[in-house]
């Protein structure tokens, strides 16, 4: 039997002094696993932006069919317009997932995530990479994203009433089935969308797992602790209004 299929969208904002050899290290390892496919989303690009990641990326396209030619989005639409964009356009596989281009969660814990999602009988239940195993060696953080994922973490717990840890790890693979049950439902597009894919899953009776990995951070990150953490928190409210009202 063929092993499920999966396509993996690596959301890009100004990535290009970043993604290369995480890039090349991710189709070399998805390359002998098979049945994945893989594409750059890219919307936060100018022009020269845009030249420089075509430089890293035509040559590993040309070596690699299943590295799909990137997709350049004309605006900014956050992390999360960035993914739902390239599973929108997806063929119709077994599994929508994405990865952070920045290579803090390496290739190989991609294809260790990928191989549990086959050892399902049937697509059914979406895996959440997580940190939350933080004391251990396996996760390096700065104290203060490590802090603020704690924080994070629990007020997402809470007020959402949700059995998680981890929301925001830059790794996660979903059955395409459940997305697109609730895809017509998702609206927050920017750094926040994982926790509305969440409840929205959970909502519409998915089953999710968190899946410890190994996480080394990879400096020159966009998201803004103090700015970005207010925007999010907001969404986490405006979510749960919502499913309120429901
Ligand atoms: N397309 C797109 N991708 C984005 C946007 N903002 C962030 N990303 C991508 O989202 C991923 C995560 O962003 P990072 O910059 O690594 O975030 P970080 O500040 O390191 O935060 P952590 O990785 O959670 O510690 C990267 O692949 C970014 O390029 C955006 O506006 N558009
Ligand atoms: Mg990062």
């Amino acid at each position: 039997m063929s092993p499920a299929t999966v396509h993996l969208v690596i959301p890009c904002f100004q990535e290009s002094g970043r993604i290369g050899p995480f890039l090349a290290e991710l189709c070399e390892v998805t390359h002998e696993l098979g049945g994945v496919t893989m594409q750059v989303v890219e919307d936060g690009s100018d022009a020269s932006e845009a030249a420089r990641m075509r430089e890293i990326i035509t040559p590993l396209c040309q070596r690699h069919a299943h590295l799909l030619p990137p997709l350049f989005l004309p605006h900014n639409l956050g992390k999360g317009g960035a993914v739902y964009a390239g599973w929108d356009q997806a063929a119709p596989v077994d599994w929508l997932g994405f990865v952070d281009a920045d290579g803090s969660c390496s290739a190989t814990e991609v294809v260790g995530l990928i191989q549990r999602a086959r050892l399902q009988p049937a697509a059914l239940t979406a895996l959440f990479a997580s940190r939350w195993d933080q004391t251990s060696s396996k996760v390096q953080r700065q104290w203060k994203r490590r802090l603020m994922g704690r924080i994070f973490g629990t007020l997402v717990s809470t007020l959402l009433r949700i059995p998680i840890h981890d929301s925001q790890c830059g790794l996660k693979l979903v059955p395409r089935a459940a997305y697109l049950r609730i895809a017509p439902k998702l609206s927050i597009l920017g750094f926040a969308f994982d926790v509305e894919l969440l409840a929205a899953l959970h909502d519409s009776g998915c089953a999710f797992e968190e899946a410890s990995i190994s996480w080394h951070e990879t400096p020159g990150g966009h998201v803004h602790l103090i700015r970005d953490s207010i925007r999010m928190a907001r969404d986490v409210l405006a979510i749960r209004k919502r499913r309120r009202k429901r």
